[in-house]
């Protein structure tokens, strides 16, 4: 209509307002020490996985050193990280577990 002005407002970019939270992946790392068979009860008993799976992700970590068992969200993935380490030292067991921020 006439009169009408058009008025170009320009907008910054901004951050978004919602980040996704990260998610963070569980690893376990290899030792010499904590058996074979304790890992795969420890994979099947706080990550469900089958035995064949996790003989498999056992394998893996004693071959390379570590490997990422799954992911979760930060409290999700600290939380089953520690009770792992909780539940291999109530074993006397020196397996590591921690929780780390996905790439
Ligand atoms: N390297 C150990 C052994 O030979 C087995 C092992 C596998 C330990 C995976 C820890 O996260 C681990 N008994």
């Amino acid at each position: 209509a006439e009169g009408d002005s058009q008025t170009a407002v320009v907008v910054a970019p901004v951050e978004p307002a919602l980040k996704r939270p990260r998610r963070y992946h569980v690893v376990i790392l290899n030792d010499d020490y904590t058996p074979m068979e304790f890992v795969i009860d420890v994979l099947e008993r706080f990550f469900g996985l089958n035995v064949e799976q996790a003989t498999v992700l056992m394998l893996q970590v004693h071959h390379q050193g570590r490997a990422a068992v799954g992911n979760y969200s930060r409290d999700v993935a600290e939380t089953k990280a520690a009770m792992v380490v909780d539940h291999a030292r109530q074993h006397e067991h020196p397996l590591l577990c921690q929780a780390e921020p996905m790439p």
